[in-house]
């Protein structure tokens, strides 16, 4: 099954001049938190040094007037595209507040969360709910080529199918799922193609072209919202760094495969494109990049100032009405911690 993409203009010169902007701005702060985490400022970080453009362009056809956006723990470039605070972001990096302090609901982007393919389920309910409601917005879901081989998602998948749910499955194809490279878990060579077994379109797109990303992206979430039911779209990229900072690349692969593995940098990809076609200068560039790095300094100082939340909250948000065993147990925490 094709999906109509012919039917999306193209991207205009402002369009393109913005999405460096935002490039520049997510790899400044992406190579910061890792300095951070070696710092000791925040405990740890999951970078995604090479995945810029895909998490960017497919953030920027987002309508978050009527779309909701679901991540893993990987996101903070769509997070900063969505205009989301990047303090209350990376406050879950700095242990203060598990999924971030951002308002879900205002912003438009769920919690952040590490349990592998969880965002895939949450997004199809979504998705399906408020289509019962008689909204006309689309999820759009994020997951990686390991998350692929997780029983969640084939039956996310095979849920959105059946139920023509407004869903875009988006999946960042970096290579790696921690130390275990794609190709020794997806059989069939590519993600994308399992689609036609639940009946949607699945397209591949190059991950390093921020452009391509945000044609295929809006042409999915047309086609979801018109009512023609879900899309999966698999950006081919590369994690050129750790799968976290807990982590040594360095034990499953080595340098010269990640040099011939690596792909385009996004950054240098949209750079070249701006300048040959006379839409940006090297001083816009360097312009951007210093605009990203003050940013994330900013970003640095609030980390760095946000202080601990109140205990008594891992106890609240967890059930609407809280069960008997949950109040035991705030009873016990208080007792032992607060001595009340
Ligand atoms: C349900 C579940 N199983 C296992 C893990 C441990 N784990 C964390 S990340 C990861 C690999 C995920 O790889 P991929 O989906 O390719 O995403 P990437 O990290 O490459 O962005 C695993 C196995 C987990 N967090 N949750
Ligand atoms: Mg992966």
């Amino acid at each position: 099954m094709d999906l109509n993409t012919t039917s999306i203009p193209a991207l205009t010169a402002d369009e393109l001049r913005r999405l460096y902007r935002l490039l520049a701005a997510v790899r400044e702060l992406d190579v910061a938190a890792v300095a951070w985490q070696r710092q000791g400022i925040i405990p740890g970080y999951a970078p995604e040094l090479g995945q810029e453009a895909a998490q960017v362009g497919s953030a920027f056809a987002v309508d978050t007037t009527r779309d909701f956006v679901f991540p893993t723990y990987r996101e903070m470039g769509v997070a900063l595209a969505m205009g989301v605070d990047m303090v209350e972001y990376m406050s879950t990096h700095k242990a203060s507040w598990h999924g971030g302090l951002y308002n879900p609901v205002e912003t438009r982007l769920a919690p952040i969360q590490a349990v592998v393919g969880g965002s895939v389920l949450h997004a199809v309910g979504w998705a399906h709910a408020q289509r019962l409601d008689g909204a006309d917005g689309a999820a759009i879901t994020y997951f990686g080529d390991g998350a692929s081989s997780q029983g969640d998602v084939h039956e996310a998948m095979n849920f959105a199918g059946v139920l023509k749910a407004p869903v875009v499955f988006f999946v960042q194809n970096n290579g790696w799922a921690i130390s275990l490279p794609t190709e020794s878990q997806v059989a069939g060579g590519r993600v994308a193609a399992r689609a036609a077994g639940y009946g949607m379109p699945g397209i591949t797109v190059d991950g390093n072209d921020v452009a391509a990303v945000v044609q295929a992206t809006r042409a999915a979430l047309a086609h979801a919202r018109s009512g023609a039911g879900p899309v999966l779209i698999e950006a081919m990229t590369y994690r050129r760094g750790p799968h976290s900072t807990s982590d040594d690349p360095g034990r499953y692969r080595s340098l010269d495969e990640e040099r011939r593995d690596g792909g385009t940098d996004p950054l240098e990809l949209l750079a070249s494109r701006l300048l040959s076609e006379g839409i940006a200068d090297q001083q816009f560039l360097d312009e951007a990049r210093a605009a990203g790095a003050a940013a994330a300094d900013r970003v640095r100082e609030g980390v760095m100032a946000l202080g601990p939340r109140p205990g008594s909250e891992l106890f609240e948000f967890v059930f609407q009405e809280p069960t008997e065993a949950l109040q035991a147990q705030a009873r016990a925490w208080r007792e032992e911690s607060e001595h009340v």
